[in-house]
């Protein structure tokens, strides 16, 4: 970043500063990762100049031999990857995904169904403070109260009640495999539209470490980068018969230009994720999940669900006589980040919930295995159980920082 360091000295230091956080602490935030340094070279390309509404082949603007190629490119390879009929690559990211579909289907004041905000559903989901929940008759479905787990004939009962015109399957805070034909037989009884946000785990599905919802569902969006590792950006994949709608929705329907450098970073991510390397860091990703998530309950954590089968876990620290935000930060000083989060039936307020929800596709990327999910697990047990003993943090943000560089991040090689 030499030119940088030249014209613009502050946000050098301040991205060199990023780098060596990134470098030194064990991330955990589930929806994050470390991109291959082929992506950011990518997403730094020169591709970000061109302006290239429309589809390729039906251009807004002239200039688009190239870009074409890129844009058909990333969408072949998401087509095979994940077997879809159609794709789209333009959306922003993940929530301009949910807001396009539900424009290319919905009405204002059409019911839409989808998993509760403090159940671990996403805001675009049907959250009163998002447009999902304000343009549309937004009706929610929660987790069993006893069990923390997705009640499939709660959900059809439901939906049989408000007849949503689409029902959202996907979550952000859900540690367990979720049912996709469930789902659609839901959805067939009350002539819904089934929509699946895998944002989170679209990558342990490219990895086949989780069942994929494509062939279940009408339409299907994510991220590009959570579990899959690709740069900031998101598709959406449906059936053929909705291809039209899908792609008038996103463009002229919600936004104007794609963002071409991060399209060409999409596609390279796309062909790194068919690699047997990334499917086995998939499969490493569960390993070191389930470890975490056994160790912690041995030390007396409660996990929803107790346990997990995806990337996540969701810890209720009730039992820990400390609050979600309290031990995030804490956690953050000694050297791992993590968010703090509603559990379900949450007593505490949002901004200052009971839980924390844990991550491992960041520290999968740098090469963690089960061993430092032990180290890991002694960390956090450690740091909850006394947060105020600044010595302690210390320490252990020490501790973390030999740890982390045993085990040098994608893209940040050079800080070894
Ligand atoms: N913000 C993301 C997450 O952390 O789960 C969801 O979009």
């Amino acid at each position: 970043m030499e030119s940088v360091k030249d014209l613009d000295p502050e946000i050098y230091a301040l991205v060199k500063q990023e780098e060596r956080r990134q470098s030194d602490k064990i991330r955990m935030i589930a929806s994050e990762n470390y991109v291959s340094r082929a992506v950011l070279e990518t997403t730094g390309s020169v591709l970000t100049n061109k302006y290239s509404e429309g589809y390729a082949g039906k251009r807004y603007y002239e200039g688009q031999q190239i870009i074409d190629q890129v844009e058909q490119l990333a969408i072949q390879r998401a087509k095979d990857l994940f077997g879809a009929e159609h794709v789209n690559v333009q959306p922003y990211s993940g929530s301009p995904a949910n807001i396009a579909t539900y424009l290319a289907f919905l009405n204002p004041g059409d019911t839409i169904l989808g998993m509760a905000l403090p159940h671990g559903g996403h805001l675009t989901h049907g959250a009163q403070v998002s447009i999902s929940g304000r343009y549309f008759d937004a009706q929610s479905y929660e987790l069993d109260a006893t069990t923390g787990l997705i009640n499939y004939d709660a959900i059809l009962e439901k939906a049989l009640a408000v007849r949503p015109k689409i029902l959202i399957a996907g979550h952000s805070a859900y540690p367990r495999i979720l049912d996709f034909a469930r789902f659609r037989a839901i959805a067939d009884e009350v002539g819904a539209l089934l929509m699946v946000d895998m944002a989170h785990f679209a990558g342990l599905v490219a990895g086949g470490v989780h069942p994929s919802p494509v062939p279940f569902a009408d339409v299907v969006t994510t991220t590009t980068h959570k579990s899959l590792r690709g740069p900031r950006g998101a598709m959406i994949l449906c059936k053929a018969k909705h291809a039209q709608a899908i792609d008038k929705a996103v463009f002229p329907g919600i936004q104007g230009g794609p963002h071409d450098n991060t399209t060409a970073a999409i596609a390279v991510a796309l062909k790194e994720a068919t690699s047997e390397t990334f499917k086995e860091y998939t499969r490493q990703i569960i390993k070191n999940a389930k470890t975490l998530a056994q160790s912690l309950m041995t030390k007396s954590f409660t996990l929803i669900t107790n346990g997990t089968d995806n990337h996540l876990m969701l810890v209720d620290l009730s039992n820990k006589n400390i609050s979600g935000k309290k031990a995030a930060k804490a956690l953050d000083k000694a050297g791992i980040v993590v968010n703090y989060n509603a559990i379900p039936f949450d007593k505490r307020k949002p901004f200052d919930p009971s839980g924390i929800r844990l991550g491992t596709p960041a520290l999968t990327s740098r090469g963690f295995k089960e061993q430092e999910m032990l180290l890991v697990s002694d960390f956090i047990e450690k740091i909850i159980g006394d947060p105020e003993n600044d010595l302690l943090l210390q320490q252990t943000a020490e501790d973390i920082r030999v740890l982390c560089r045993r085990f040098p991040a994608p893209g940040l090689e050079h800080l070894r």
